[in-house]
């Protein structure tokens, strides 16, 4: 098992989800159905707020939109990104990957670690739990903004990304800094933010920064260690690997390529022994319930679109090829195949939180 990967050995203890091979995910027992449905939405909203799922992974309750408001209200106030990372991000050059950029920049952000301060001046153990809560909502308030400077620095000439605005959420917020506005796109970033928050402890970024933190490394290293592990091509890069998978066929085929075409293509990149990102798992054995969100949300607003009806094909054409093949466990699509680090640090850190409560230094 050891030289397997340790698949299904149960080693560790995850308050915060739960990943059941034949159902998905559930965030503190509730499925995503019930998740979509029961958190809190923005006013002509029609997705989940990620402050909602944020509350939900800390306390297991489901909050009132007042309570969803006070965790905006509070990421408002804390969402100043000190001026030492924005010089850092600056002289950046153009090669270097996003992923590691953001690695970087959370790791140059621990400068700001409350945690690291108290722990320093002889920090009780009873009290751990309330400085990673505090270092987690610093950084959870930070990461939009740092993001959207990445993402302006590479691709939009280093404009600037605007303040924040304290009338909007999270996720508006986001969208904005990153130079966009339209609603269905703050709409897309609310389910995908939500979706990607938590997948139980046993995946690579969320064990990162559990074993990490299990030092008392301070939570912004530890989410920093997190990133490094979710930009691995076969965990939260993936996401990449298949926008890059689907431009290749594009080019190959055009955009509206027969379902043989895709079949004979797909099949040639699989037998020259790559992998089909967004496929597989190495726990689900049936569809991925965050990639059927997705797929409801495109064929809910933009179902004509021509990159969505390739991901469609694929779906009705990989599950066959990989099982034709015979080595997948699991020839189904797993959530890259429709869209990570942001979201992905909710879970991380609401783990987190929870682990310095009692959960003590891991060495295996
Ligand atoms: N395409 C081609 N081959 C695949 C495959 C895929 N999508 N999924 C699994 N296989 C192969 C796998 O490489 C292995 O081959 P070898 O015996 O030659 O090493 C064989 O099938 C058995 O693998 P498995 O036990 O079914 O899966 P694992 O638990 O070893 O791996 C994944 C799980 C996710 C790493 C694997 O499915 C994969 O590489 N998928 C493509 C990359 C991807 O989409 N990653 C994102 C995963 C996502 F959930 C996330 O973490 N964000």
């Amino acid at each position: 098992m050891i030289y397997g990967g340790m698949r299904s050995m149960k080693a560790l203890i995850c308050e915060t989800s739960d990943l059941d091979q034949d159902e998905g995910i559930r965030f503190r027992g509730y499925t995503i159905p019930e998740i979509q449905k029961l958190l809190p939405k923005a006013e002509n909203g029609d997705q989940p707020l990620p402050e909602g799922i944020w509350w939900l992974l800390l306390t297991s309750e489901i909050p009132t939109a007042d309570q969803v408001q006070e965790v905006n209200k509070e990421w408002v106030k804390r969402a100043e990104v000190p001026e030492h990372v924005i010089k850092m991000m600056k002289t950046f050059p153009k090669n270097l990957h996003p992923m590691s950029q953001l690695v970087s920049a959370i790791a140059g952000l621990s400068s700001e670690s409350k945690f690291a301060k108290a722990y320093e001046k002889g920090l009780k153990k009873i009290d751990y739990w309330e400085y990673v809560y505090e270092d987690a909502m610093d950084l959870l308030a930070r990461l939009p903004t740092v993001a959207a400077m990445i993402y302006r620095n590479l691709y939009r000439d280093g404009e600037s990304v605007g303040g924040i605005e304290p009338d909007k959420d999270w996720s508006a917020n986001y969208v904005s800094q990153l130079g966009y506005n339209h609603p269905k796109f703050i709409e897309l970033l609310r389910l995908h933010l939500v979706l990607h928050c938590d997948h139980e402890g046993g995946n690579v970024s969320a064990h990162t920064s559990h074993l990490v933190s299990s030092a008392l490394t301070d939570p912004y290293l530890s989410i920093s260690a997190a990133i490094a592990g979710l930009a691995g091509p076969l965990h939260g890069s993936a996401t990449q690997e298949v926008l890059i998978f689907i431009e290749k066929i594009i080019k190959d085929l055009g955009d509206d390529p027969t379902e043989n075409q895709l079949s004979e293509w797909i099949w040639k990149h699989l037998k020259s022994g790559q992998v089909i990102p967004g496929y597989g798992h190495a726990v689900l054995r049936k569809t991925d319930p965050r990639y059927s969100a997705f797929r409801e949300f495109g064929l809910t607003h933009f179902s004509e679109d021509p990159k969505f009806k390739l991901v469609s094909n694929m779906y009705k054409i990989v599950p066959e090829l990989l099982l034709k093949q015979g080595k997948a466990k699991n020839p189904w699509p797993n959530v890259d195949a429709h869209s990570v680090g942001i979201s992905r640090a909710m879970g991380c850190l609401a783990q987190m939180i929870w682990s310095r409560g009692g959960i003590k230094y891991e060495r295996i």
